[in-house]
């Protein structure tokens, strides 16, 4: 046994588990459980992956975003079902726009998908409108936390924190869209914090397959730089 895997071994909690994951089993620790461990969502809403919503808009094809939410079902139902914390996210602003970044608003208008502008799933991208509102499949289940953010990441402007907080939680697994944006960008967040994570890559989606695979390989580098990727199956069958 190298030097590496004595300082692993030591690490383990006695009695605790790990999950085969890519690049190393996951959580480093094996301390994983209901009472520490919550899945995160991360925005699938009808701006993201349904018809006439904003990633609609802008011309991409939706059956990418759509592709997680099967997978996604099948790990909420594992996790429900076991007691595990669930959060979901969404991305929006207030109907004022007065949290919207100029820049933010003029590039989407650029591209004719404006930020606040009336769409098919109505206001682009507004808390309140048929297109902030989280996809029919994946609903919330009464007492599951929503975080709300203007931005893509879900620490900024928002109670996430707290959340985790009162909740106990150290270790988040990521599900949602979109891998390179939303999902990376609170999963670094999160990695910076001391959070441990987890990816089902199944469970995530971009608007673009190379980005989805780029965003990825990204989280392995480094020995696991940002975290620990792995996929739905694997997780179900492993979960405590
Ligand atoms: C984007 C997100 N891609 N939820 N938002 O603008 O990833």
């Amino acid at each position: 046994m190298s030097l590496l895997d004595e300082r692993i071994e030591d690490a383990l909690v006695p009695g605790g588990t790990t999950i085969a994951a890519d690049p190393y089993p996951w959580p480093f620790d094996g301390n994983w459980g209901a009472h520490n461990t919550a899945l995160i969502v991360i925005d699938m809403q009808v701006d993201f992956c349904a018809p006439g919503g904003y990633v609609d808009t802008m011309g991409y094809d939706i059956s990418l975003t759509r592709a997680p939410i099967v997978p996604i079902q099948a790990v909420l139902a594992g996790m429900r079902a076991k007691g595990y914390p669930i959060i979901h996210t969404r991305e929006g602003h207030k109907p004022d726009l007065s949290d919207l970044p100029p820049n933010k608003r003029w590039r989407s208008q650029r591209i004719g998908a404006g930020i606040g502008d009336q769409g098919p799933a109505g206001r682009i991208l507004v808390r309140g409108e048929p297109g902030w509102e989280i996809i029919p499949e994946l609903q919330p289940e009464p007492g599951e936390a929503i975080i709300d953010k203007p931005g893509k990441g879900t620490f900024i402007a928002t109670d996430f924190e707290l959340v985790l907080r009162l909740k106990g939680i150290r270790n988040l697994v990521f599900a949602g869209v979109t891998t390179d944006v939303c999902v990376h960008t609170t999963m670094r967040d999160a990695n910076d914090r001391g959070y441990e994570c987890l990816l089902l890559e199944d469970c995530c989606a971009a608007t673009k397959l190379e980005n989805h695979l780029a965003a990825i390989d990204m989280i392995k580098m480094q020995g696991g730089v940002f975290g620990a990727v792995t996929d739905s199956a694997t997780f179900l069958e492993a979960l405590p």
